[in-house]
């Protein structure tokens, strides 16, 4: 979230389109009740089915799944067309005046440098046009044809209500309604919120869905004002943790990037991370990575980081590819994996067709799991009849369970969506053999350093130089870690300002991340997280919840990410002299000498707003992109393409061009392509999603949550169940190209059939909870059906567009 849960009772308008939050997230939900009840906040969600978030909505829409970028482009459209823009923010805090080079080009489906073979694009004119100082050059007036703002009106032009109409299925007037609703927060006193989940993420263009909804909220000045943002609802509730800890393949702590196997040089590596402005007086805040990068080394490899071994750079792998998810499983189908380790994870219930991942882990020599409970993927082996209908005798993987306590049983830290890191408390001892996580890691840390350092290996540096001062090494606590997360001086360090000042003695904890340094004197294992813990103690633990300006701003609860700060770009907010646009909710603002308010400023708090800085400081242009230049895999400006499953077959935004019908550079392995099925053997358009009463694949062990929920069913509409003869508690089998699950039918007026392009397109809901593991009454796993296919820029799959056949079991 660039806000946080509280603020959203400050949204005047809160749109949710590509989740249910009333259902996801039922206690954050109460937050959206607050903004109605007392704000007369105007509430909007569009999704294919009438869910429990659409029941308390003003205006509910209807879509197809995976059409959203029509829809958002349509709204683009509207609001250039009929001037419903912030114009000071957007003239001033974006990059609408920036020059795009002459090379630069869109026609029918596909932007410059496609290269048809290997799916992908060659970027370099996604660029601005620079001067001969190295600046990008600008037309403040906005009427240099080749200016982002009118490249942006001149590609939003064919996203029309008709087209809206005709690829989305969304009624007209519906849609009018809802441009008028978010047009009215253009003007600087009103706020939209946006709130997105997965309903927006899986698809195979779903990084370009987000963007676009984050384009509409620049038009209308809603991005780092209270009530306002882009606010993505997470999942477990530590994910937003796992990303920031970098636990994804391509990252590390931070939101900082590994090295590819291009970069074998250090300073290249900073060099290219280290942006320099592109345009006079901007901060480019990532100027510091180099401080960041170094004081990770430092809590990665201690002293055997020295300036002589670079900060020990090369003990980092250097990155040919992502390996996501899907590239894992993958690579176990091609034999290249010999052993795999699930910790708190169940690939093989949460992962798209089941088939490949289970060819895939009946290939590995062995599978480690590490959870509490039994699961699809420990059990994957066992013969469950038609629902896992394999030979055991046939699979050789060699499979250990280690159980593990679960985080009720431990004490330490949880990132939530609004990024504050709550500390919390265990709540019981674990039972039986179980063990924590970290002991787990510990453990195997420990085994194989001994292991390198008695038999050698091919490059044993990185793991038997590998920092581990804990007091107990087989047992390092929460309290250890965190503190090594938020960061400590290594030797005194002075100010630099006054050398004659020292700030903090060797040993001490840091105050935050304007402290680190890229000499080796400090230490931080994740610098957004450093200030967590300082000398005054655990910032996380912290419980006062005094809110002195009524908006939702709790300082001195939790511990937010970055600095505490808890509306990101809240700089935004205030004018370019430094005013609040909406006293009433006022964020920060300049007092003539320093900024300050509600919130940590977003900004350099010394800066006179006279000096021009712009409000997006980690950005080298200071101002927010509508241009994404090459940072997106299949375009600068988001582009409707299809699902890889599409029930038209063509593309009617790009004039029914076959070579991008859909994503033209989304992630497919090549023995995929024959796995995508079409509409005249699969016509239905199904989708996946959650219920309020199960989580995932775990609380069907529960009794009460089983009892509540027993078994797989599927939401079809009334017209299609007459057109398939069936009555409610009918069994249906439902088949993809991937194979079939058996399930109840749950007829239901909450899905509507849609009329897409002239013809009739229903839509099938597939919710993911059950499987043969646990209490619930033993079932198919939902993603039998699903299609093996992934955004390129994120990876996620897309599990929520494909195609079935529903029929009488
Ligand atoms: N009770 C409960 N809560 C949970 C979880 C759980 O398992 N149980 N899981 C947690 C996790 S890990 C996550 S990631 C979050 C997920 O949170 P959500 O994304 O809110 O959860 P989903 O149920 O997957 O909801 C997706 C919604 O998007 C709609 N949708 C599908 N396709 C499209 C589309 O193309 N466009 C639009 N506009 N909408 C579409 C679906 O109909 C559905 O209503 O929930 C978290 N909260
Ligand atoms: N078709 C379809 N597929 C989907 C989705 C969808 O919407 N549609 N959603 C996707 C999403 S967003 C997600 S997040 C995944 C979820 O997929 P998973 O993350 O695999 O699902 P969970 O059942 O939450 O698995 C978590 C496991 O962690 C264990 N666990 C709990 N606490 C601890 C602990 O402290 N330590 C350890 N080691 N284990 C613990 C639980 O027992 C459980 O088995 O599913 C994905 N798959
Ligand atoms: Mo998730």
């Amino acid at each position: 979230m660039t806000n946080h849960w509280v603020d959203i009772k400050n949204a005047d308008v809160i749109l949710i389109m590509g989740g249910n939050a009333a259902e996801a997230h039922p206690c954050g939900f109460k937050w959206v009740t607050e903004a109605k009840a007392h704000n007369k906040a105007r509430l909007i969600v569009v999704d294919p089915r009438f869910t429990r978030s659409a029941s308390v909505a003003d205006l509910y829409v209807p879509i197809r799944t995976g059409t959203d970028i029509v829809f958002l482009g349509g709204v683009i459209r509207y609001l250039l067309a009929n001037d419903k823009i912030q114009h000071e923010y957007v003239r001033n805090y974006t990059d609408f005046s920036f020059i795009v080079r002459e090379d630069f080009s869109f026609e029918r489906g596909l932007f410059s440098g496609y290269d048809a073979e290997k799916r992908t694009y060659d970027k370099a004119s996604w660029d601005y046009e620079k001067g001969e100082d190295g600046f990008v050059k600008t037309d403040p007036t906005l009427g240099h044809p080749r200016c982002v703002y009118n490249l942006l009106k001149q590609h939003y032009a064919r996203y029309t209500p008709e087209m809206v109409e005709r690829v989305c299925g969304t009624p007209r007037d519906k849609f009018q309604a809802v441009c008028d609703l978010l047009a009215s927060t253009a003007v600087p006193t009103r706020a939209m919120t946006i709130l997105y989940a997965l309903g927006w993420t899986q698809h195979s263009i779903g990084s370009q869905i987000i963007r676009t909804g984050a384009m509409v909220q620049l038009l209308l000045g809603n991005i780092g004002v209270a009530g306002g943002g882009m606010n993505a609802l997470r999942g477990h509730s530590n994910i937003q943790g796992l990303t920031d800890l970098g636990l994804m393949s391509n990252l590390l702590p931070g939101y900082m990037t590994l090295p590819t196997e291009q970069e074998q040089d250090y300073d290249q590596y900073i060099e290219a991370r280290a942006s320099k402005p592109l345009r006079p007086n901007q901060l480019s805040y990532w100027q510091n990575y180099g401080k960041f990068h170094v004081s990770l080394m430092k809590a990665w490899w201690g002293d055997a980081a020295t300036a002589e071994n670079r900060w020990a750079f090369d003990y980092l792998p250097k990155l040919d590819k992502p390996y996501d998810l899907l590239q894992v499983v993958e690579l176990m189908n091609q034999d290249k994996m010999t052993g795999y380790i699930a910790q708190g994870f169940n690939p093989l219930a949460a992962a798209p067709n089941k088939a490949k991942v289970m060819r895939g882990l009946s290939r590995l020599k062995f599978l480690v799991v590490m959870d509490p409970l039994a699961t699809e993927t420990s059990e994957f082996w066992r013969h469950a009849g038609e629902y896992n209908d394999v030979d055991p005798a046939q699979i050789q993987t060699e499979v250990f369970r280690l159980p593990t306590t679960c985080f009720a049983e431990e004490d330490g830290s949880l990132v939530n969506s609004g990024r504050w890191l709550q500390w919390h408390w265990k709540g019981a001892e674990p039972p039986g053999l179980a063990r924590t996580d970290i002991e787990i890691m510990s453990g195997l840390f420990l085994r194989l350093r001994e292991l390198y350092r008695k038999d050698g290996g091919k490059f044993p540096d990185p793991i038997v130089k590998l920092s581990w001062p804990y007091a107990r090494p087989d047992s390092p606590t929460p309290e250890e870690i965190a503190k090594e997360y938020s960061g400590r001086a290594l030797t005194d360090l002075a100010d630099p300002k006054d050398p004659a000042k020292i700030l903090h003695r060797a040993g001490e904890q840091l105050s935050g991340f304007a402290e680190l340094r890229d000499d080796g004197s400090t230490l931080s294992g994740c610098w957004i997280f450093c200030g967590a813990w300082t000398q005054a103690g655990n910032q996380m633990a912290r419980r006062d919840n005094a809110d002195p300006t009524g908006i939702g701003q709790t300082l001195n609860w939790a511990w937010a990410w970055p600095a505490n700060r808890r509306v990101l770009y809240n700089r935004a907010s205030c004018d370019t002299a430094g005013k609040p646009f909406n006293p009433a909710r006022k964020l920060i603002g300049w007092n003539g000498k320093s900024w300050g308010g509600a919130d940590v400023p977003d900004f350099k708090i010394d800066e006179d707003p006279g000096q021009g800085m712009g409000p997006f400081i980690m950005l080298p242009e200071g101002v927010a992109r509508f241009f994404a230049r090459a940072n997106m895999a299949e375009g600068p400006f988001p582009e409707h393409y299809e699902p890889f499953e599409t029930p038209l077959g063509y593309n009617l935004m790009n004039g029914k061009r076959p070579e991008a019908v859909s994503n033209p550079a989304a992630r497919v392995f090549p023995g995929d392509w024959a796995n995508f099925g079409k509409a005249d053997a699969f016509p239905h358009v199904a989708t996946t999603y959650r219920l309020t009463e199960h989580f995932h694949y775990w609380t069907k062990h529960a009794r009460i949550n089983a009892v509540l929920q027993p078994e797989q069913f599927v939401e079809i509409g009334e017209a299609l169940a007459k057109e398939i003869g069936i009555v409610a508690g009918d069994r249906v089998k439902v088949s993809s190209k991937r194979g079939y699950i058996k399930a109840v039918a749950l007829v239901t007026k909450r899905i509507k059939p849609l009329q897409i392009d002239g013809r009739t397109v229903h839509t099938v809901g597939v919710p993911i909870h059950w499987g043969f593991t646990g209490l619930a009454r033993p079932g198919f796993l939902a993603n039998t059906l699903t299609p093996f296919v992934a955004d390129g820029n994120s990876q996620t799959p897309e599990f929520k567009s494909f195609l079935v056949k529903v029929e009488k079991a």
